[in-house]
């Protein structure tokens, strides 16, 4: 196929409350969202990309102004002039530059969203996906205090949650969450991540969470620091997921050879796009080691596309999948439920199976910028 155009849209959607972490707080999103037009052999089409870059580049050192720059000024003039490409060539072609994962992966999506909807074929077949309904966990946010953690907790396992994520930072990490497994029982499936903030000379504290049952700890230490991991990872009995550490399928297997981890928590955007992403999964699987996917408070249009990965066999544990109520008022797309078993049914239309509402697309709207004719 080849490049129409290209539209870069910039939306901003206030989340439905702050979402807090060890390294900031998001209270509305300033998303970038690609539309990519192609003409092929097959007949023209339209697809859809998210960026998941934050404002900031604190969870990571992309963010979204320089994501928007970095597509406009390299990878579209790169892909205009390879002429011809398929999907699975934009990762290759975008390898000449360095870096920016999240910037990638959001063309790759668009392209690939197109490219399967000439096909008449789900993002969730292509990809793999042997489920049609996935397990859908919450990342729960730092809170003032205890009380509004056990009463946020206590809103999710109503909505139907199966799985609790909190979200953890030095000073009130043990207490808290030892209030939240003393509150709701052993059976609750509780789990926390750091976000790189501790030391591996924190590993006496961090030992604490080994009696609290925990499914895993995500991502303690800095990205960097994959020896450190390893290190932990020996002296805690609670299992060590990454995030942030695994940014190619190459690294997780590095990660786990290593023993830094034995749980790896999958974004296609930290790791180049969905097609990396499966690679990532397969690398786990030949490890034998349970992945779950994350996610980066992306509207339906990123949800749509985590859903199709998290259908696919590795994908053992419950994600950061959770339904657009969780996030907003008014969601891009259709919005995802959470059925009464607190599952998320996979989306099955051609591509990502879902489109930006015309009139929530226009009211979200703050730039957008036409590339091409
Ligand atoms: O999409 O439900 C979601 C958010 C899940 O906790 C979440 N994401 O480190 O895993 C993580 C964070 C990254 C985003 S923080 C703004
Ligand atoms: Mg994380």
């Amino acid at each position: 196929m080849k490049l129409r155009g290209v539209e870069l849209r910039r939306i901003s959607m206030p989340l439905v409350r702050p979402f807090r972490t060890s390294f900031g707080v998001e209270t509305t999103r300033d998303i970038l969202l690609v539309r990519a037009e192609t003409t092929g052999p097959d007949g023209d089409a339209e697809g859809w990309g998210e960026c998941v870059a934050m404002a900031e580049p604190r969870y990571s050192p992309e963010y979204v102004d320089g994501a928007q720059h970095v597509i406009e000024h390299f990878f579209l003039p790169l892909l205009r002039a390879t002429g011809e490409f398929t999907a699975a060539g934009v990762a290759p072609a975008l390898a000449v530059f360095e870096g920016h994962p999240m910037a990638k992966a959001a063309v790759e999506m668009a392209v690939l969203d197109a490219e399967l909807r000439v096909a008449g074929v789900s993002l969730a077949d292509h990809l793999g996906a042997v489920k049609e309904r996935v397990p859908s966990g919450v990342s729960v946010g730092i809170t003032d205090s205890t009380e509004t953690l056990l009463a946020q907790v206590a809103g999710y396992l109503d909505d139907g949650y199966l799985r609790i994520k909190l979200k953890i930072e030095p000073g009130t990490d043990v207490e808290r969450v030892r209030a939240v497994r003393q509150c709701f029982g052993a059976d609750l499936l509780l789990q926390v991540d750091a976000n790189a903030a501790y030391s591996v000379d924190d590993a006496d504290h961090l030992r604490a969470l080994d009696e609290l049952d925990l499914l895993l700890i995500e991502q303690p230490l800095p990205p960097d620091d994959v020896a450190g991991h390893a290190v932990l990872a020996a002296q805690l009995t609670t299992p060590i997921c990454l995030d942030e550490s695994i940014t190619s399928a190459a690294i997780a297997g590095d990660a786990i050879a290593r023993g830094a981890c034995s749980i790896v928590n999958i974004k296609a955007g930290r790791v180049g796009g969905y097609l990396e992403a499966v690679r990532v999964h397969d690398t786990c699987v030949a490890a034998d080691v349970p992945v779950w996917c994350g996610g980066m408070l992306e509207t339906g249009l990123g949800r749509a596309a985590n859903l199709a990965l998290a259908a696919l066999p590795g994908f053992t544990l419950p994600g950061d999948t959770s339904a657009s109520a969780r996030y907003w008022e008014t969601d891009l797309t259709e919005p995802f439920e959470l059925g009464a078993d607190g599952h998320i049914a996979v989306p099955t239309g051609p591509g990502l199976g879902v489109v930006p509402l015309p009139d929530v697309l226009a009211s979200v709207t703050t730039s957008t910028t036409r590339w091409f004719p």
